[in-house]
């Protein structure tokens, strides 16, 4: 019966055992995992944009090169991600439909723009620090073409988040503008940061199932003052101030207390209302039309070729 499926279904997971494409799964543990993974795919595919905006405006040739290899690595996130939700039985066409549509959710994060070269380096020292505080337990979840892929994907973060952190030395070292800058970029990327982990625990309706299945490993709130309580030594190593005055060590808890983050913001940016939301639809979308012609290209040849080898 379904019922004893389920329990024998518990039972694997809480012996940490891996669940395989073609393992039985609950309906709505494939349908818990479709939406994460392609959410996640979707991510690292518009978060190729606030970055591709300085690879043409990169300082030197060495910060180029970087940033070239930083973002193309994106896209090889994204595309062993959507990879990992294929082998689940989600259609890459539908899963890109759903993005280019503006059906499917991505990370609020990539909603914000890149105004100065220091953004470049609070993206890597912050957005990638987030996503490493959040994916490398992402390694020992319980879908093993998931967890197999954040294996390397983790590997890859760290890079892009050493990179940005050098990045933000050199113009925390340089001249006053340059450590002003370094501190503006801070300030704008701090919040959204923090919100990036998802909503407080007790408003985020996929975690108590997903923790149960242990697609996740973390609470979003335990993840945020994992990241908060890394960030902040990292920030003073720099000598820049992390814009919260409410941000203060708490020797009873043994974690920073950390000010009340605007949630309201969130939603905002949630619903498609963010500063960059409408320029990041449209350049995706622009994007998959200008390559049209690559895609049938592609299909041709390997329609000749299966024609080919019929003959
Ligand atoms: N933005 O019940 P929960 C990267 C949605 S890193 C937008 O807590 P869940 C690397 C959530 O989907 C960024 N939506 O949901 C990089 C749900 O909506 P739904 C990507 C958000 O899934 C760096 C609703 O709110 N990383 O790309 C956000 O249990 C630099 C309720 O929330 C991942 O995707 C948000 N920030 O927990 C690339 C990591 N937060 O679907 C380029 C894997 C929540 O019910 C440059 N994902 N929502 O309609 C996860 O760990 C989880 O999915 C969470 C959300 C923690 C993001």
């Amino acid at each position: 019966t379904p019922v004893s499926l389920d329990r024998r279904f518990q039972d694997w997971i809480d012996a940490e055992r891996k669940i395989e494409p073609r393992d039985w799964m609950p309906e709505a543990y494939r349908r818990t995992l479709i939406r994460q993974i392609s959410q996640h795919a979707h991510s690292e595919i518009i978060g190729m944009q606030p970055e591709g905006n300085w690879i043409t405006r990169a300082p030197s040739l060495r910060r180029k090169v970087a940033l070239i290899a930083k973002v193309q690595d994106e896209a090889g996130h994204g595309l062993y991600l959507y990879s990992a939700a294929e082998t689940l039985g989600a259609s890459r066409d539908d899963m890109v439909a759903d993005l280019l549509s503006g059906k499917a959710k991505y990370s609020s994060i990539f909603n914000y723009p890149t105004p100065s070269w220091a953004d470049i380096g609070a993206i890597g020292w912050l957005v990638d620090g987030a996503a490493i505080c959040n994916q490398v337990p992402l390694c020992r979840t319980s879908y093993g073409p998931y967890a197999r892929a954040m294996v390397r994907v983790c590997k890859e973060e760290s890079f892009h988040q050493r990179q940005g952190y050098e990045i933000m030395m050199a113009l925390a070292q340089g001249t006053p503008e340059q450590k002003q800058m370094a501190q503006e970029a801070l300030n704008r990327w701090w919040i959204p940061s923090l919100l990036m982990f998802g909503p407080p625990d007790d408003q985020s309706p996929n975690s108590a199932q997903s923790m149960k299945w242990k697609i996740k490993r973390h609470s979003n709130d335990d993840l945020r003052q994992r990241f908060v309580d890394m960030t902040v030594p990292q920030a003073e190593f720099l000598g820049l101030t992390l814009p919260d005055p409410d941000l203060k060590w708490n020797e009873e808890r043994g974690h920073y207390d950390f000010g009340a983050l605007p949630w309201d913001e969130f939603q905002a940016v949630l619903k498609g209302h963010g500063p960059c939301n409408r320029q990041r639809m449209a350049f995706r979308n622009k994007t998959f039309a200008d390559g049209a012609w690559v895609r049938e290209a592609a299909s041709a040849y390997a329609e000749k070729q299966k024609a080919r080898q019929a003959a």
